[in-house]
């Protein structure tokens, strides 16, 4: 009997030594098992006479039933253990602070192309626009641009290349918005064929442009804004007021000092770049825009006939203006996505 009480104890002092489902069960079959120490002493139990056999039998049952109970009692222990060691595990602290709706903004060169198109759309201008890639007819042929000017070549011009890797022909990515004004003057026209007037054109082309640039003040993209008013009796006159207005509205500065200074476009003729006066203790005057009349060969390649027609044409970079709205001297700054400048503008 002594036997007996000493196996039970060891078997929950094994049953205790595990920590795990595994190990557990291993330590069951050295005691229950088939060939287990309790099983063992039942299967002996044989070869006892009656009355012994049933005094023992009776005890190991007894031992049986505690190292079962032990059994069940350390399988529960280390169910509880596992689960405790999950729920530490995964713990949620439902305390802490949530992170925030991200508050987003409209981008310095945006907000300024919706401040140029609200301007303008107060004197009569609506928004068009046309594609990035485009074709060298559009972008250069019909924009009065020769065949040899420095412009259309490929160290001042994206071109593209095909599915095979070769240049693609007639294709590149503009250089400026005018193909945008090219491109809607012909449509225009073709919306009015066979009327006796044609009504007045009178549009803005923001977009993207590019060109093989890149320095403090070139970005090999960049943004531009084209103005375009076409119609019978548009004067050079026209052309300063609307700038100048434009102008002393955008900078907020009633008595701004604008200057035209002749030029050369091919597209326009008499041409101008438009200077502006800012003073910081000695006056300084910055190019901000270039300027023209639209050359008789622009109106005649979109079907406008340039004897009765006339119209003037303007290009800003509203990158150089929010730059100078913004206080900003390098303009690589806007198109790297750097969150700690952007954010300032807000
Ligand atoms: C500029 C300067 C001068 C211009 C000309 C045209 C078009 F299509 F009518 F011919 N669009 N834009 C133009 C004229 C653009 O940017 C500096």
């Amino acid at each position: 009997m002594q036997d007996i009480d000493r196996i039970v104890q060891e078997a929950r002092a094994a049953f205790a030594a595990t920590d795990n489902p595994d190990a557990l069960e291993q330590a069951k079959a050295r005691y229950l098992g088939k060939s287990g120490r309790i099983t063992v002493l039942l299967k002996e139990l044989g070869r006892l006479a009656a009355e012994e056999k049933r005094k023992a039998g009776a005890a190991i049952n007894q031992a049986k039933a505690a190292v079962e109970a032990a059994l069940t009692g350390r399988r529960e222990a280390i169910k509880q253990a596992a689960l405790s060691a999950r729920l530490a595990e995964e713990a949620l602290d439902v305390t802490l602070p949530g992170r925030g709706e991200a508050q987003g903004g409209l981008h310095p060169v945006t907000r300024t192309l919706e401040r140029i198109e609200r301007l303008f759309a107060s004197i009569g201008f609506t928004v068009a626009d046309g594609p990035e890639i485009e074709t060298d007819f559009y972008n250069f042929t019909a924009l009065n641009t020769p065949e040899d000017h420095p412009a259309r070549s490929m160290h001042d011009t994206f071109y593209l290349l095909d599915e095979g890797g070769r240049l693609a022909e007639g294709v590149l990515l503009r250089t400026h918005t005018s193909p945008i004004q090219a491109r809607y003057m012909q449509a225009h026209v073709a919306k009015y064929a066979g009327q006796e007037t044609m009504p007045e054109i009178r549009i803005i082309a923001p977009g993207r442009v590019y060109r093989v640039d890149s320095d403090a003040t070139h970005s090999p993209m960049f943004h531009q804004v084209e103005g375009l008013w076409v119609g019978e009796n548009v004067s050079f006159a026209d052309l300063k007021g609307v700038i100048a207005d434009f102008l002393r509205r955008f900078f907020e500065t009633d008595d701004l000092k604008v200057r035209f200074r002749p030029s050369f476009f091919p597209f326009t003729e008499p041409s101008a770049e438009i200077d502006v006066a800012f003073t910081h203790g000695a006056q300084r005057w910055l190019e901000i825009a270039g300027c023209g009349m639209v050359h008789p060969n622009v109106l005649t390649h979109a079907g406008i006939d340039p004897e009765r027609y006339t119209g003037f044409a303007f290009g800003f970079g509203p990158d150089r203006l929010a730059m100078l709205r913004y206080g900003v001297n390098d303009l690589r700054l806007f198109f790297e996505g750097d969150l700690r400048f952007l954010r300032q503008f807000v």
